[in-house]
C-alpha cells in the first residue's frame, strides 16, 4: 500500500474505461501498436487489479500489420448491459480501412474468455466511440467526430443510434456537443445521473493542458450545458507529481457511490519529462449540491490517498504453460519465431528489424517505476549474420539496446542509441563470459550492462529523456524487450524487472 499518489495501473496503461457487473469492476485501457490490446483488469475494491488476459487477444480482432509509431488501438470503451460486455473502440491501422470505418465493436459473455468480432462501423468518422444505453433499450454511440483533415477547432462529439450487436449506425450522426471551448473535445462518456444524463469528456490536450469537463441534459440526445464548474479534473499549472490528468470514465458502484478512473503522467527532471507512459489512476466521486460530480478532491486527483497497485516488480522462469500476461509483442507476432518450454524462451529472429514497421521478433514488459532493474539470463547464437539483445524501447525510432552480433561471420558485443535520424554504435569485445543482459533505470538515467558469472560490467548511460515520450513517442511509454534480428537466436533462462537499481 501506498502513503502517496501512485498510479493504480502503473507503466503504459491510457486511456482507461471502467464497468461493474454485480459486484465486479472491468477495467481496460488503449493499447496502440501493441499485441495483445486492451489489457483487462478485475477487481471487487477498486484498488488491487488483478491482470485476467486482453479483450483483443486474437489477430482477428486486432490486425495491426504496418501499425506506424503509436497506431493501432487508441481509446476504448468497455460497458456491460442485459449480461453481456460489450469494447468499442478505434483501430487506426486496420489495413484497408479509413478514418470513416476505423471503430470496431466486440462483445462477450465472459470477459476473461473469448470475445466475437471485430463489428466494423461504418460512417463513424473518428476517435474515442462511446457505448450508452438508454432507459428505452436504446444504445446510443458518441464519439470524438473528426472528419478527414479537418481543423482541432472543428472537433466535436458526435452521437447516433447504433445496433451493438450488428456495429450499425442507426441514423445519421448529429452533434451532441462541442464542449467547453478546451482544445479537441474527445473521449466522451455517456451515463444516467438523478438530475438526468451526464456527459463527460476530455479536453485540452492529452498533454499538460489536459482537463476533464462535464455536460448535462435532460434528454441523451441533448441538448447538453456545460457544468459551471469546468474543468472539473486537472493538475494543469499545479505544483503536482502527477500531470495530464484526464480522460476519464465514470463507475457506480454497487452500493450507488460512484468512481472513477483517468490518466495521468509523472515527469521527471526539468524541463519535465515521462518514460513510463500515461498511466491510469483512480479517484473517488461526490456529488455537489446542484447534482454535478466533483471528482477526486475538489477536481484534481488526492496527493495522499491510500491505494493498493497492479505490482512494479516481473519475473518469468518460464516455467508456465501460458505465458504472463504482461508480456507484449510488437504488432502481430509471428509465433513460429517464439518457443515456450519448460525453463526457457527461443527467440528466433527474422528479416525484420525493431527499427522498421514490420513484424520484428519482440517482447517486452512495461516499465512501471523509475528507478528499477531489468536483468535476463540468456546466450546468444547464430546460424548467419543477425544480432539480438535487450532493448529500452520507446518506439521504432526510439530505442537503446545493448546485445551481440554476427557481422561478416564476426561476433562482437554492441549498443545503440537511435533517436530518430541519429544512431550512435559502439562495438565491444565480449571477452566476458556473458552470462545475461542488463539495465538499470533511474528517475534521468538508463545505463546498460553487459552481466558475468560474477559481475556486472556498465557498458553505455543514455539520458532518461532521449527515450521519454516528449522527445520522441506520442501515446505510448517505455518497454524492456528482448530481441532478435536476422540469423540470431536468443534463448533465456530468466527475465526478471524489480525496484532499485543494484
Ligand atoms: C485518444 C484521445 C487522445 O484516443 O489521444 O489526445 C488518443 N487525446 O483521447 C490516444 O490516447
Amino acid at each position: 500500500m501506498h502513503e502517496r499518489l501512485e498510479p493504480t495501473l502503473p507503466g503504459f496503461y491510457s486511456d482507461p474505461s471502467i464497468c461493474r457487473a454485480g459486484q465486479d469492476f472491468y477495467l481496460t485501457t488503449s493499447s496502440f501498436e501493441y499485441f495483445p490490446g486492451c489489457p483487462l483488469f478485475h477487481s471487487r475494491d477498486l484498488k488491487t487489479w488483478r491482470q485476467i488476459g486482453h479483450v483483443l487477444d486474437r489477430p482477428e480482432l486486432l490486425p495491426l500489420d504496418g501499425a506506424w509509431i503509436s497506431g493501432g488501438i487508441y481509446a476504448p470503451t468497455i460497458r456491460h448491459q442485459q449480461g453481456r460486455f460489450y469494447l468499442i473502440t478505434t483501430n487506426t491501422s486496420a489495413p484497408g480501412r479509413g478514418p470513416g470505418g476505423q471503430n470496431f465493436i466486440v462483445h462477450s459473455d465472459n470477459p476473461a474468455g473469448d470475445w466475437a468480432g471485430p463489428l466494423w462501423i461504418e460512417g463513424m468518422w473518428g476517435i474515442d466511440p462511446d457505448l450508452f444505453w438508454d432507459e428505452d433499450g436504446t444504445c446510443y454511440a458518441q464519439w470524438s467526430q473528426r472528419e478527414q483533415g479537418c481543423h482541432v477547432d472543428m472537433i466535436r462529439i458526435a452521437q447516433a443510434a447504433i445496433d451493438p450487436l450488428r456495429g450499425k449506425l442507426l441514423e445519421p450522426p448529429r452533434t451532441l456537443w462541442t464542449g467547453s471551448g478546451g482544445l479537441g473535445v474527445e473521449g466522451p462518456h455517456l451515463y444516467r445521473i438523478p438530475a438526468g444524463y451526464l456527459l463527460s469528456c476530455a479536453e485540452g490536450g492529452t498533454e499538460y493542458g489536459h482537463m476533464q469537463t462535464l455536460a448535462r441534459s435532460a434528454k441523451a440526445t441533448g441538448p447538453f450545458e456545460p457544468c459551471p464548474r469546468n474543468p472539473v479534473l486537472t493538475h494543469r499549472s499545479l505544483a503536482s507529481a502527477v500531470h495530464a490528468v484526464g480522460h476519464a470514465d465514470l463507475v457506480e458502484g454497487p452500493d450507488g457511490t460512484w468512481f472513477g478512473v483517468c490518466h495521468g503522467i509523472r515527469p521527471q527532471g526539468y524541463h519535465p519529462f515521462h518514460v513510463c507512459g500515461r498511466e491510469t489512476f483512480a479517484f473517488s466521486v461526490s456529488w455537489d449540491d446542484d447534482g454535478w460530480p466533483v471528482l477526486g478532491e475538489h477536481g484534481r486527483l488526492p496527493e495522499r490517498t491510500i491505494t493498493g497497485t497492479v505490482s512494479t516488480n516481473f519475473s518469468d522462469e518460464f516455467t508456465r504453460a501460458t505465458p504472463p500476461f504482461d508480456w507484449n509483442y510488437l504488432r502481430n507476432p509471428i509465433p513460429e519465431n517464439y518457443r515456450r518450454t519448460s525453463g526457457q524462451l527461443t527467440i528466433h529472429g527474422s528479416r525484420d528489424r525493431i527499427s522498421e514497421n514490420g513484424r520484428p521478433s519482440w517482447i517486452g514488459v512495461r516499465q512501471r517505476s523509475h528507478t528499477c532493474r531489468c536483468e535476463t539470463r540468456l546466450s546468444i547464437g547464430f546460424q548467419g549474420d543477425g544480432e539480438a539483445g535487450l532493448s529500452v524501447f520507446q518506439n521504432l525510432r526510439h530505442h537503446a539496446c545493448i546485445g551481440l552480433r554476427q557481422l561478416h561471420g564476426r561476433v562482437e558485443g554492441f549498443t545503440r542509441i537511435r533517436l530518430g535520424d541519429l544512431v550512435v554504435e559502439d562495438a565491444f569485445d565480449p571477452d566476458t563470459d556473458v552470462e545475461g543482459l542488463g539495465l538499470v533505470a533511474e528517475p534521468l538515467h538508463y545505463h546498460l550492462e553487459i552481466v558475468g558469472s560474477e559481475t556486472q560490467r556498465r557498458v553505455k548511460t543514455i539520458a532518461a529523456r532521449l527515450l521519454s515520450t516528449e522527445l520522441g513517442g506520442l501515446f505510448t511509454g517505455v518497454y524492456f524487450a528482448l530481441y532478435a534480428e536476422g540469423e540470431a537466436c536468443l534463448n533465456t533462462r530468466q527475465f526478471t524487472v524489480y525496484p532499485g537499481s543494484g
